[in-house]
C-alpha cells in the first residue's frame, strides 16, 4: 500500500445499535473501493470484517476490525466496532483513534438506544460526526421520520445532504439537495436528473440546511440574516467547517445490503469530512497508541496502533513508555479484517498494527525511549456482571486460569481474581454474551470447559455479647502428656478484626505459651460456629489458666485456645455477617421509580440521590448477595439505559430468616 500523508488520511469510527448495518456497510465501502471481489454478507460468515469463528458463528461483531480503504488519492481507515452494550470498550478504543465517528441508523428501528447512548459520548468527546440512515430497502423504512426523530432527539445541527429516491423496494437512488444533482444506484452509479416530483421537499430541506449551517458560521450568518441567498460554495465550505468542529453532523441514506449509496458516500467523505491533519496533533513527539490488541493462539499476538505524532519505524528500537520496556518489531501491517500487508514505517494520522510484541497491550504508548511521551490512554467501562467459574474437568484449574490471563491481555473489559475468603475464582465481564462468548473462547481455543455460576456471599460471622469462657486441653494416655488450661474472655471489636491482650496474674499461664493461645483463638476463628465462616471483630484477652510442669506444651496451649474461643462463641450471642456494598445506580429519570421499588426488593437503603445532567444517580446500600444478577436486572429494567458502580462498603448483620436458611445450608453442605 502507498504512503499517504495526514491531509489524506481519514479515520472513521463506525458505532450504532446492533445490527443496524455497519459491518455490512463497511463491507459495501470496500467493495465500492475495488477491494473486493465479491461483496461478503454478514448472514453466511463472509464479510472481511467479522472475520472471527465466533463472529461468523453469531453473525454479530465481537471485535473490533479495520478496514482501509484506498479512495481517489485518500486512505479512510474505517473502524467497524461492535454494537451489543457487552463490548462498549472496543468502541471506546475505536473512538479514541477515530477522528470521525459515523453512527448508522436503521431507517426501520429509527433512533435506538445504543444511537442514543453513543450520541451523547461522542457530544461529550466533541466528536466530529455523521449519520448514515441504512436500510432503505426495507418495508416501513421511513426517511422522513427517521429525519424528524434525529431533529428532535439530537438538534436541528442534524443535517439531511441527500434525500432518497423512491421507498422501500423502490428506493433506487439519492438527490444531492445543495449541490441539486440526483444520482441512482440501481445499475452501478450513474448521475440522473433531478426528479420533479421532488422539488418541493428538497426545497424544505435545503431551507433548513442552510438555517442551520449558517447558525454555525458567524459569517454566513449575518448573509442570510440580511436575507440573501447562501451560494453553493458558501453552503460547502460552511458544512466542512461545521463538521470538523462538531456542529453540523450531515446525513446520508442508502441500503448497504444492495449496495447503494456507499459509492457515492466515498465521495462525500472524501470532500466534506475532516482528515487526520485537521486536528491539533496530542503531542509533536514520535508516538503510536495502542487502541486494540489480539492475544489468540491462532492469529498470536497482535496489537493495533495508531500514530500520533512523527512516524515509527520497524527496528530494534522501539520504546513502550507506559510499561517503560523496550519491544522489537520486525515490521508492521495494514490489516483489512484478517488479511495483512507488512509496512516498514507508519506516519503520522494512520493506522497499523504490530505483532508479536512482549508487553505491550491496550491503552500503551508505543514511541522512542529517546524522546519519549505518555499518551492519554483509553477508557474502559468497569465490567459489574460477576460469575464463579467452576472447571467441569478435575485438574483443569491451573490451565484455566492461565488461558484467562491470557485473554485479559485483550480485553480490558474483563476482570479475573480469587476470592480470599471463599476461595473460588471469578470473572468478571460486561454482560451475558460478554462472557458467554469469553466461556466458548475457552471451549473452542483452549480446549476447557467452564461453568459459571453465581458466586458464593462471602459471609462472617461475629459475636455480640461480652463472655468468659475455659478451654482446657488434657491428655493422659500412656507416655508424655499434654496439658493446657485457659480463660479467654472475648468481646465484640468494631474497629478490628481482631485483637489479642493477655491479663494473666501470678503465672497462672507461663508467658511462653501466649503466643501459641493466641494462636490456637485464631485458628478457631477461621471457622465460626453458627455455619463455618469466618468470624471477624473479636477482641480476646487471655485472663487466666492454669499449667503442668511436665505436660504442658505449645500445642496443648493451642488446642486449649481453640476451645477457649468455641466454648465462649458458643454464649456470646453469634451472629452472621454479610457484606454490603455501595451502589450507584445512573438511569433517565423516567425509570427512577422502577429503580427504587425495585432496590427494596433487594433489602437495599437508599442513602441519596442527585441529578447529574439528564439522568438520576441513586446511592442505595445494598446486600452483596442481592446484587450478583444485578447487571442483567437493570439492563432489563431500563433497556439497557441504566449503569450503575458498586464497592464494599461494610459488613452487616443478616436478618433472623436470612440466617437460619444460611445455617440450614451449611448444615446440609457439611452432611455432603
Ligand atoms: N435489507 C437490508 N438488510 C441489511 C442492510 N444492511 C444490513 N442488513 C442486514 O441486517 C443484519 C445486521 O447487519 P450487520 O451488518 O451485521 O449489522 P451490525 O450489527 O451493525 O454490524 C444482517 O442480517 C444484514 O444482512 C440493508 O441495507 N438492507
Ligand atoms: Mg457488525
Amino acid at each position: 500500500m502507498k504512503k499517504y500523508a495526514a491531509e489524506k488520511i481519514k479515520n472513521i469510527g463506525i458505532v450504532s445499535h446492533a445490527r443496524a448495518g455497519k459491518t455490512s456497510l463497511t463491507e459495501s465501502l470496500l467493495f465500492s473501493a475495488g477491494h473486493l471481489t465479491r461483496l461478503g454478507r454478514v448472514d453466511d460468515g463472509t464479510t472481511t470484517t467479522d472475520y472471527l469463528p465466533a463472529e461468523t458463528a453469531r453473525k454479530v461483531t465481537i471485535s473490533t476490525a479495520l478496514a482501509p480503504v484506498e479512495w481517489k488519492d485518500y486512505k479512510f481507515n474505517f473502524i467497524d466496532t461492535p454494537g451489543y452494550s457487552d463490548f462498549a470498550g472496543e468502541v471506546n478504543g475505536a473512538l479514541r483513534v477515530a477522528d470521525n465517528m459515523l453512527l448508522v441508523v436503521c431507517s426501520v428501528s429509527g433512533i435506538e438506544v445504543r444511537t442514543e447512548i453513543l450520541w451523547d459520548y461522542a457530544e461529550e468527546l466533541q466528536k466530529p460526526r455523521m449519520i448514515f440512515i441504512n436500510k432503505l430497502d426495507r418495508e416501513n423504512a421511513d426517511f422522513e421520520q427517521n429525519i424528524a426523530d434525529l431533529q428532535t432527539q439530537f438538534g436541528n445541527k442534524v443535517v439531511p445532504l441527500w434525500i432518497p429516491i423512491g421507498k422501500e423496494d423502490n428506493f433506487s437512488g439519492v438527490v444531492d439537495i445543495i449541490k441539486n444533482k440526483a444520482y441512482d444506484f440501481t445499475n452501478g452509479l450513474k448521475e440522473i436528473p433531478v426528479p420533479e416530483n421532488m422539488k418541493d421537499q428538497i426545497e424544505v430541506h435545503k431551507a433548513q440546511a442552510m438555517e442551520s449551517i449558517a447558525e454555525c458560521n458567524d459569517e454566513l450568518l449575518m448573509k442570510y440574516l440580511e436575507g440573501e441567498e447562501l451560494t453553493q460554495d458558501e453552503l460547502m465550505e460552511g458544512l466542512k467547517k461545521g463538521i470538523k468542529e462538531a456542529c453540523l453532523f450531515p446525513v446520508f441514506c442508502g441500503s448497504a445490503y444492495k449496495n447503494y449509496g456507499p459509492e457515492l458516500f466515498l465521495n462525500y467523505i472524501a470532500e466534506i469530512i475532516p482528515g487526520a491533519a485537521d486536528f491539533p496533533p496530542e503531542t509533536d513527539k514520535d508516538s503510536a497508541l495502542v487502541f486494540k490488541s489480539i492475544a489468540d493462539p491462532f492469529v498470536g499476538k497482535m496489537n493495533f496502533i495508531k500514530v500520533m505524532a512523527g512516524s515509527l519505524k520497524a527496528g530494534q528500537n522501539i520504546y513502550n513508555s507506559t510499561k517503560e520496556k523496550e519491544e522489537k518489531v520486525s515490521h508492521f501491517m495494514v490489516m483489512r479484517g484478517k488479511t495483512s500487508e507488512n509496512i516498514d514505517e507508519v506516519f503520522a494520522g494512520d493506522i497499523a498494527a504490530v505483532s508479536k510484541l512482549q508487553f505491550t497491550g491496550t491503552g500503551d504508548t508505543l514511541c522512542y525511549k529517546n524522546n519519549a511521551v505518555v499518551l492519554e490512554g483509553i477508557n474502559f467501562p468497569e465490567p459489574v456482571l460477576q460469575y464463579a467459574v467452576l472447571s467441569k474437568n478435575r485438574g483443569d484449574e491451573d490451565k484455566i486460569a492461565s488461558a484467562i490471563n491470557k485473554i485479559l491481555e485483550e480485553d480490558l473489559s474483563l476482570r479475573y481474581k480469587k476470592d480470599p475468603d471463599t476461595k473460588e475464582s471469578i470473572i468478571i465481564g460486561m454482560g451475558d454474551l460478554h462472557l458467554d462468548i469469553i466461556k466458548e473462547r475457552l471451549k473452542n481455543t483452549y480446549n476447557l470447559e467452564v461453568e459459571l455460576k453465581t458466586p458464593k456471599v462471602p459471609y462472617k460471622e461475629t459475636i455480640r455479647n461480652n463472655v468468659k469462657a475455659q478451654g482446657k486441653h488434657k491428655k493422659q494416655s500412656g507416655g508424655a502428656g499434654q496439658y493446657g488450661d485457659v480463660w479467654l474472655t472475648i468481646e465484640p471489636n468494631y474497629e478490628e478484626k481482631f485483637t489479642f491482650t493477655e491479663n494473666v496474674f501470678g503465672g497462672a499461664v507461663p508467658k511462653n505459651y501466649f503466643p501459641a493461645v493466641e494462636k490456637g483463638v485464631q485458628e478457631a476463628m477461621h471457622q465460626g460456629i453458627l455455619a463455618g465462616y469466618p468470624v471477624i471483630n473479636i477482641k480476646a484477652t487471655l485472663v487466666d489458666g492454669s499449667y503442668h510442669p511436665v505436660d504442658s506444651n505449645e500445642m496443648s496451649f493451642k488446642m486449649a485456645g481453640i476451645l477457649a474461643f468455641r466454648n465462649a462463641m458458643a454464649k456470646a450471642n453469634a451472629v452472621i455477617l454479610e457484606p454490603v456494598m455501595d451502589v450507584a445506580v445512573t438511569v433517565p429519570e423516567v425509570y427512577m421509580g422502577d429503580i427504587m421499588g425495585d432496590m427494596n426488593g433487594r433489602r437495599g437503603r437508599i442513602m441519596g440521590m442527585e441529578a447529574v445532567g439528564k439522568n438520576q444517580v441513586i446511592k442505595a446500600r445494598v446486600p452483596l448477595a442481592e446484587m450478583y444478577s444485578y447487571a442483567i436486572n437493570l439492563k432489563a429494567m431500563t433497556q439497557g439505559r441504566g449503569n450503575f458502580t458498586m464497592e464494599f462498603a461494610e459488613y452487616e448483620e443478616v436478618p433472623p430468616r436470612l440466617s437460619d436458611e444460611i445455617i440450614k445450608e451449611s448444615k446440609k453442605e457439611e452432611e455432603n
